[in-house]
């Protein structure tokens, strides 16, 4: 049997339940929905189920079972209370065998929303809620209590602050407005008093139904109703001021950006609303960026299902150094002590991909060390891949790298589809060749027996990955060099037009510094660290086929390879 391989991130609202699957890299590999799950409307019996459904319909996507999940984590609607919370995370536990974690939906929200790192997520639809996220790893909550008592700049306050501009104006204590004809158009009423019997007499249809007059209460505004664009701009700035609110109590160390991310239809589709809340949180906190959300709430629970499993993959925020000065020990070089700082800041998710590093100037005053100090750590993260630097912009985290199992044969155009990205290559030589000594050692043929011999640079979206020269021995694949391998997979064309199937390979890996053509071809700087990997690759029968040595760049790649270890096999003594 193999071991669990699979990571679960269920999203379940009052309208619907989303569950993704996705590998133990957190690479998704399909999506099932099902009907809603918040547990305070449905019941613990039918919240359970929809889960399940939804599960169910993920696994099958994916072409996998229950026993395939290692973790799971499941962000519900209806379970911030503890004792909601623990008959949740029961039902579920029985629901799958796996590691499985239970929290509130606005948890995984944020986890999306900032990919872990610390700042604010602000959600506002029907209801609304600001969560924040400290570099300790604690959790800051304000708003959120529910319509009836607060929800302030959500979706049902404008619907409801409609109504009442609506019929103050009908009253006479209020402005005129167009929002009581918008209304009965919408509703479909004949007078505007008829609003009064279509909320009393359907309440617990009446919070939906109130929110649902949003993108009216939007199109009035933006046809230069004053009383709708001042009900917008009102909200903006409740939703402005819950973000500050929570910034304030999170009180982040001054070099971390102050990060609020915004989801949900009112402030994703309304530029006033945005606007206003920018305003209103800019009078707190000058320097706060409103951002939209970098990955789903299903997302950020796959993600927080695989922090589960592994711990030690997003090391625990109170554990990373936040702003603590380095300790002049002889024994490790400044330098390095900064570049470990400024990592850790990284792969703890404090500075995010794109974010602008902390200059040379506030690492110097910040660790009183001496400007070539700074720029020797800078240089070493940027060649390892970690920073990325713009002329005449500045230095900027760079995109994490790409994560490539290494258990697994497969093709450079599978890996990138697999990510989402288009595969190419620049073909550099193409032709057919004696294999030489080398090369027929390696592939077991003559040293006068033909091969195909391919140079590639590989491209993803357009931009250098490896540096590629294929080998593979022509005679069993005759005619491969008339072949345009310009957007092509060599191992297609090899099952397809010669019915090659590669079936395992040996590989081999190693570190080594790129060259001035390495350097030129792949675009970095000459030294960047590349991995050399060279792969001989077999039939079934044991017959050798290629042999490719490709050179990876080690600023966009790292390797995964899973480990496990023989049963009952006792570790060996250190010393006698
Ligand atoms: C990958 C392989 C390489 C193989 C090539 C085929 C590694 C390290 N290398 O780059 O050995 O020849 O894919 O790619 O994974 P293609 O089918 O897209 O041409």
């Amino acid at each position: 049997m193999t071991a669990p391989q699979a990571l679960l991130g269920i999203d379940g609202g009052g309208t619907k339940t989303r569950c993704l699957v996705a590998d133990l890299t957190g690479q998704i590999l399909g999506e099932g929905l099902a009907g809603p799950s918040n547990y305070q409307v449905l019941g613990l019996k039918d919240a359970a189920t929809n889960v399940r459904a939804a599960v169910q319909a993920a696994l099958a996507a994916a072409g996998l079972t229950l026993a395939d999940v290692a973790a799971a984590c499941a962000g519900l609607a209806g379970v911030a209370r503890p004792e909601d919370h623990l008959a949740m995370k029961e039902a579920l536990s029985l629901l799958l065998p796996a590691q499985i974690d239970v929290v509130e939906d606005a948890r995984i929200a944020l986890e999306g929303a900032l990919g872990g790192s610390p700042g604010v997520v602000v959600i506002s639809g029907t209801g609304s809620i600001a969560l924040g996220l400290s570099t300790a790893g604690e959790l800051v909550r304000v708003g959120g209590w529910g319509w009836l008592l607060g929800d302030e700049g959500s979706g049902y306050d404008i619907g409801h602050r409609a109504l009442n501009a609506a019929l103050a104006a009908l009253d006479g204590v209020g402005s005129p407005t167009s929002l009581g004809e918008r209304i009965m158009q919408a509703w479909q009423l004949e007078r505007l008093d008829q609003i009064v019997g279509r909320v009393y007499q359907n309440l617990p249809q009446a919070r939906v139904d109130v929110a649902g007059l949003v993108p009216l209460v939007m199109a009035a505004a933006a046809e230069g109703d004053d009383v709708a664009a001042t009900i917008l701009v009102k909200a903006g700035r409740d939703l402005g001021r819950l973000a500050a609110t929570v910034l304030e109590r999170l009180a982040l160390p001054p070099a971390l950006p102050r990060r609020v991310a915004v989801t949900g239809g009112v402030v994703t589709n309304s530029d006033i609303v945005r606007e206003a809340m920018g305003a209103s949180l800019s009078e707190r906190f000058p320097q706060a960026a409103i951002m939209d959300c970098l990955r789903t709430p299903a997302e950020g629970a796959v993600a927080m299902a695989k922090a589960l499993l592994n711990p030690l993959v997003t090391p625990r925020r109170s554990e990373v150094s936040s702003l603590s000065p380095v300790q002049k020990h002889p024994a490790v070089p400044l330098h390095y002590q900064i570049r470990k700082y400024l990592l850790d800041a990284i792969e703890s998710k404090q500075l995010l991909p794109g974010d602008q590093a902390p200059s040379e100037r506030e690492l110097t005053e910040q660790f009183g060390v001496s400007r070539l100090t700074v720029r020797q750590a800078m240089t070493g993260l940027e060649m390892q891949g970690y920073l990325h630097r713009i002329q005449g912009k500045g230095t900027f985290i760079a995109a994490p790298k790409f994560e490539q199992p290494l258990a697994e044969l497969s093709s450079f155009t599978e890996d990138m589809r697999r990510r989402g990205l288009v595969p190419a290559a620049v073909v550099l030589t193409a032709e057919e060749i004696p294999a030489g000594l080398r090369v027929a050692k390696v592939l077991g043929l003559d040293p006068s027996a033909p091969i195909f011999r391919l140079e590639r640079l590989r491209l993803a979206n357009g931009e250098p990955m490896a540096l590629e020269i294929s080998h593979v021995d022509s005679r069993l694949c005759p005619g491969l060099a008339a072949c345009d391998f310009t957007n092509q997979s060599l191992y297609r064309i090899l099952q397809e037009r010669f019915g090659i199937h590669l079936c395992r390979a040996t590989q081999t890996l190693e570190s080594i510094a790129a060259d001035a053509y390495e350097a030129a071809t792949l675009h970095v700087r000459e030294g960047t660290p590349l991995t050399l990997i060279e792969r001989v690759s077999r039939l079934e029968g044991d017959r050798r086929v290629e042999y490719v040595r490709s050179l990876y760049r080690g600023d966009r790649y790292r390797f995964v390879v899973e480990l496990q270890r023989q049963e009952g096999h006792p570790y060996e003594l250190g010393s006698k």
